[in-house]
């Protein structure tokens, strides 16, 4: 094994352990007919080439990259209600298989772009053959709305760096206020959405 592949592969067991993890936690909340927090579950080990752009942007050398680039192993979580957010941040809060390190809120915080998630930095151990090694990762939590702005902004973010001209700029900032507000809708009709999943799991069965 090459030398980047040895050092991202307890990064790989990590995300593919955290995602069994959150999506089983997803299961046992239809199992017992409840609304589940989570919607769906999506993770990542960040490439070679953006892990080295990253070193060069925020000068970490490679001896700290371990500690000071948190995002190496990414999990991304998505809701469909705001609640559902907080309720999945309590969830991992107490959990005794991953201790949280930091958090930022930028759904009460949006960022000057518009980006609204939560994030958690947790520090989780997987076990190799020398033994335990905590691995730092991130996780991201947002609705399908914020999901749905996040990804076309990124998107568009190959084209312009970061650099967006005036108005793409603005009318991001407003497409991130709509997404919110549809959050917002949604929210108030909350109840009824949750009453008509209860009917449809309950004649679909088990998700596989
Ligand atoms: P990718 O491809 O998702 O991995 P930094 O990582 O240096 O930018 P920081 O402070 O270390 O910033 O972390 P922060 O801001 O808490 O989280 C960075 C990650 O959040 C990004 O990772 C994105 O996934 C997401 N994010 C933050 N701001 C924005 C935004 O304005 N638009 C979108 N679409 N996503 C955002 P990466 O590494 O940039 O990308």
């Amino acid at each position: 094994m090459k030398d980047w592949d040895l050092f991202l592969w307890p990064y790989q067991q990590a995300v593919s352990e955290l995602k069994v993890k959150f999506r089983s936690l997803r299961q046992s909340f239809l199992n017992k007919g409840e609304h589940s927090p989570i919607e769906f579950v999506v993770g990542r080990v960040k490439t070679v080439d953006s892990i080295k752009e990253k070193m060069t942007r925020r000068v970490i050398a490679p001896d700290v990259i371990e500690n000071d680039m948190q995002d190496i192993a990414g999990i991304r979580i998505m809701c469909q209600f705001v609640d559902d957010i907080y309720r999945v941040v309590d969830l991992i809060h107490q959990r005794q298989d991953m201790q949280v390190i930091e958090e930022r809120d930028y759904i009460q915080n949006a960022k000057p772009s518009g980006y609204r998630s939560y994030h958690m930095v947790i520090s989780y151990s997987v076990f190799l053959p020398d033994g335990p090694k905590k691995i730092i990762a991130e996780i991201q939590i947002r609705t399908l709305a914020m999901n749905f702005w996040a990804t076309v902004e990124h998107t568009l973010n190959y084209k312009y760096q970061g650099k967006y001209p005036e108005d793409i700029s603005k009318r991001l900032k407003t497409t991130a206020e709509a997404a919110y507000k549809l959050d917002e809708e949604m929210s108030s009709i909350k109840d009824e959405v949750q009453e008509a999943q209860r009917i449809f799991t309950k004649s679909k069965g088990k998700e596989q």
